[in-house]
């Protein structure tokens, strides 16, 4: 991908988003016009002034991926956190001008390139996150195939090696973070992002990515964060959703 991550340019950024990051956005404006979603394409739409965000719903059944992420978990985790960075994010963008009209990618854009919008980047980097996770895992999930097996054969070695970096990126980043598959410079990567970063703002396509916030885990695995990264990619990362955003 031909990206130029120091490009300051919004405009082009948001080019670059549009084949990927707005590809798969989660949440979407109540009002203006109703985004097209097909299979794991949705087109972001420039909501009109005013339109709030909403809580991107889980793409399966609450207990669909149970033993590793319980129903309780996600109770919390998408009803309660996931929802109340949807919540400060319609209060924060409210008080903006700036931000007025924006969907939630360039919001994101935008607010990581200004130090006194930390909080509208927060919660919207956040939204944006647990929209793109949500969609990253998938019950009885099976290995990548075609062309994305081929990328991950030529970048990484092996399947298994990009599952070794997966999981040592998850199980490495010290405190909250994510860890993702990303496209970078036209290589498949491994990389880890501490808090509400995300690395589309650094010029990187994201594929898949593993939220591990210890409200991630904690209900179901308490200190074992080893346990619940296992579980997510030997049984519950979505390959297919990776192809697509490739
Ligand atoms: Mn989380």
């Amino acid at each position: 991908m031909n990206t130029t991550p120091q490009d300051p340019s919004i405009s082009r950024r948001t080019l670059l988003v549009a084949g990927t990051a707005a590809a798969v956005v989660g949440s979407v404006h109540a009002a203006g016009a109703a985004p097209a979603r097909t299979a794991g394409l949705e087109l972001a739409v420039s909501p009109q002034a005013g339109a709030r965000f909403e809580l991107a719903p889980l793409p399966w059944k609450p207990d669909a991926l149970e033993p590793v992420i319980s129903a309780n978990t996600l109770s919390f985790h998408h009803g309660k956190h996931h929802k109340a960075y949807v919540d400060n994010l319609n209060k924060l963008v409210a008080e903006v001008p700036r931000y007025a009209g924006l969907t939630l990618e360039q919001v994101v854009l935008a607010s990581a390139k200004e130090p006194r919008d930390t909080a509208v980047f927060n919660n919207a980097a956040q939204d944006w996150n647990h929209a793109f996770f949500w969609r990253s895992l998938r019950p009885g999930a099976a290995a990548p195939s075609g062309k994305l097996a081929e990328r991950i054969q030529a970048d990484f070695g092996s399947f298994d090696a990009c599952k070794t970096a997966l999981s040592d990126a998850a199980k490495g980043q010290f405190g909250s973070g994510w860890a993702w598959l990303v496209e970078d410079a036209g290589k498949l990567a491994v990389v880890k992002t501490s808090n509400a970063d995300n690395p589309f703002t650094q010029g990187k396509k994201p594929l898949l990515v593993i939220d591990v916030w210890e409200h991630a885990y904690y209900l179901d695995h308490q200190n074992r964060r080893a346990d619940y990264v296992a579980g997510v990619i030997d049984k519950l990362l979505d390959w297919e959703f990776a192809a697509r955003n490739l």
